[in-house]
């Protein structure tokens, strides 16, 4: 179990994410925290070791990057995971057959794919709702509810939960709350200082920010879910490799200057698409004409990165995916490089077609996740793909 020391909170976020959870190395004074390639520990005598027997269950180099995560989450505990489906796996087998999970009916397509197709056949069972409403979700609760998940901003369609309400909510009915961070971040938004139990995140997304590693984390200031995790942990397997943690380590150092650029060109192109007759609709959070902008203020310190817009059509939506140059073609998101994808035959393909199109997710929204690049060569780009 990787609990952060005191003076990993001592200071602010920018600052955390460079040095907190890690020490200069004590061989040779390295001031970056070493890829501990290895499987096992040697033992002085039986029973008698520096702290770790066997790589899945401990590494120093994952111990790093849980205490810097969990640090920059405002947690005491940090748990990695080999992917983001991973770490959300891990949140759901703290649960047991017959348990019912409250779960929003916007969450990234591969999370409702896990829910509905392997963990409701091992007994758990789920109600998506639209937790932007707070009296759908109290009626979703019944005498089985454990539970209760949410994305904010939600893949793609960026709607907002509110976390204090929720927070609220769950402590009264003695639920797991439990918040997927990836899109905001904890430069922007910190769910356990809002009432959340658990944060989630796919590190593969803005933590390691470079697009060349898949990972997840879930982080707590719970003593009891901290210690449930370890056992998942070390029980199950799906932990991540040192050089996966140590990649992710070095993207969490800039997270805090990322995101500011990430956000800075996040706005940028969603005023331009707003304000562009070829685009139906766009969803960011930070336009003062997103239903949710008064909760987003008061939520969140920026609004980051991903942008959704509707181009009225799939054959509309294929032009412009297929055209742009900088915004490359791919699933995944919240790398240094724009990306564009279509996620209704994409990332949310898994979702059946009548619950995407009742919450807006039709065959004419495109995603963007909007990269550090220049933004004016992002707004060139698109204003070409936009174009006849
Ligand atoms: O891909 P993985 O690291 O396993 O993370 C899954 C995941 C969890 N939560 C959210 C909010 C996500 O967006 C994802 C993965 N999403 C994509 C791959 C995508 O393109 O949306």
């Amino acid at each position: 179990m990787t609990r952060i020391r005191e003076h990993d909170l001592d200071h602010a976020l920018g600052t955390r994410a460079v040095h907190a959870g890690q020490e200069p190395e004590p061989l040779a004074g390295a001031v970056t925290t070493p890829i501990y390639q290895t499987s096992t520990y040697v033992q002085e005598a039986l029973g008698r070791h520096k702290g770790h027997e066997y790589a899945r269950v401990s590494n120093p180099t994952r111990e790093a990057l849980e205490r810097n995560v969990a640090a920059l989450e405002g947690g005491s505990h940090g748990h990695a995971f080999a992917s983001g489906m991973a770490a959300i796996d891990a949140v759901l087998s703290l649960l047991s057959a017959g348990d019912h999970v409250v779960c929003g009916e916007n969450v990234y397509g591969g999370t409702h794919r896990l829910m509905t197709q392997v963990r409701a056949r091992l007994g758990l069972t789920f109600s998506f709702v639209d937790t932007r409403d707070l009296a759908a979700v109290e009626r979703a609760i019944g005498p089985s509810t454990r539970m209760l998940f949410v994305e904010t901003p939600t893949n793609p369609m960026m709607r907002l939960a509110d976390l204090e309400a929720l927070g609220t909510l769950a402590a009264g009915r003695h639920l797991i709350l439990v918040a997927d961070n990836t899109f905001a971040t904890p430069v922007f938004q910190r769910p356990l200082e809002c009432g959340a139990d658990l944060v989630v995140h796919s590190t593969t997304k803005y933590l390691n920010g470079h697009s060349d590693m898949v990972g997840g984390m879930v982080l707590t200031r719970r003593d009891d879910l901290a210690e449930q995790l370890a056992f998942l942990q070390k029980s199950v397997g799906a932990v991540p490799g040192p050089f996966d943690c140590w990649l992710a380590l070095r993207g969490t150092k800039t997270l805090a200057v990322r995101m500011r650029q990430h956000d800075h060109n996040g706005r940028r192109i969603a005023e331009w698409l707003a304000a562009d007759p070829r685009v139906q609709a766009v969803f960011y959070p930070g336009l003062p004409s997103h239903p949710q902008h008064e909760l987003a203020c008061r939520q969140m310190s920026g609004f980051g990165g991903m942008v959704s817009f509707e181009a009225g059509s799939l054959e509309r939506a294929r032009r412009i995916v297929e055209r742009t140059r900088l915004f490359a073609l791919a699933e995944s998101l919240g790398g240094v490089e724009s990306l564009i994808g279509h996620p209704a035959t994409m990332t949310h393909a898994a979702v059946p077609r009548a619950m995407r199109e009742a919450m807006g997710l039709t065959d004419g929204v495109v995603r963007l996740s909007v990269g550090i690049e220049d933004p004016d060569d992002l707004v060139a780009d698109l204003d070409r793909a936009l174009g006849d």
